[in-house]
């Protein structure tokens, strides 16, 4: 299965958390894109740390659920704290994207994930990395959702 995971956080060292939580997941299984890094503006909620954001797929045998409990560990690993308030500050949050092109709901993950078409910070670089690839369930290409996509927030590439 190819998993399309999303790293981002705006507390700490953004850039180096990042990169080990890249390296970190790469337990699960071979690294086959990587998007640049990305600086957005909070998404949701007023902060004035910025994010960094990065994507990337790995080519993977794990169930979904099981790639999701790595990215929880891998979360609390690097020093996240769970603060109960939905869109907060967070040195590292991994969210999964998509897994090839399924579609799950059920009680711990939704995949695709259902916000990421309002999202400047994931489309900016999914378009980069696999602006063809059909989102299972709008059935329109990333590269079309990005240009619909109303979010004021801009995505910046850094690096
Ligand atoms: N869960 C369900 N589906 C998924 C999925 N596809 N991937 C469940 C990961 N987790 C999924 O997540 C809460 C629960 O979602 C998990 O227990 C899991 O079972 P969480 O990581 O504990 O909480 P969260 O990340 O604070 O909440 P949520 O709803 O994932 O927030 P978002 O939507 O990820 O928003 N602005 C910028 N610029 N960049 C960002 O990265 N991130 C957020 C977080 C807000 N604003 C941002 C950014
Ligand atoms: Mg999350």
């Amino acid at each position: 299965m190819l998993v399309t995971l999303i790293f981002g956080g705006n507390q700490g060292d953004r850039k180096a958390l990042i990169g080990e939580a890249i390296t970190e997941m790469s337990s699960i299984g071979k690294i086959e894109r990587c998007s640049s890094l990305y600086e957005t503006a909070p998404w949701g909620f007023e902060s004035s740390d910025s994010f960094y954001n990065q994507i990337v797929t790995y080519e993977t045998n794990l169930h979904p659920e099981e790639v999701l409990d790595k990215c929880q560990a891998t979360e609390q690993k690097l020093g996240r704290v769970r603060s109960g308030t939905q869109f907060c500050s967070r040195t590292m949050d991994i969210d999964i994207l998509f897994c090839d092109s399924q579609i799950i709901n059920t009680p711990r993950l939704t995949v695709p994930h259902p916000r990421l078409a309002q999202r400047n910070f994931v489309l900016a670089p999914l378009n980069e990395i696999m602006p063809a690839f059909i989102h299972p369930v709008s059935h329109k290409t990333i590269a079309t959702l990005l240009s619909e996509c109303t979010d004021t927030l801009k995505a910046e590439k850094k690096f």
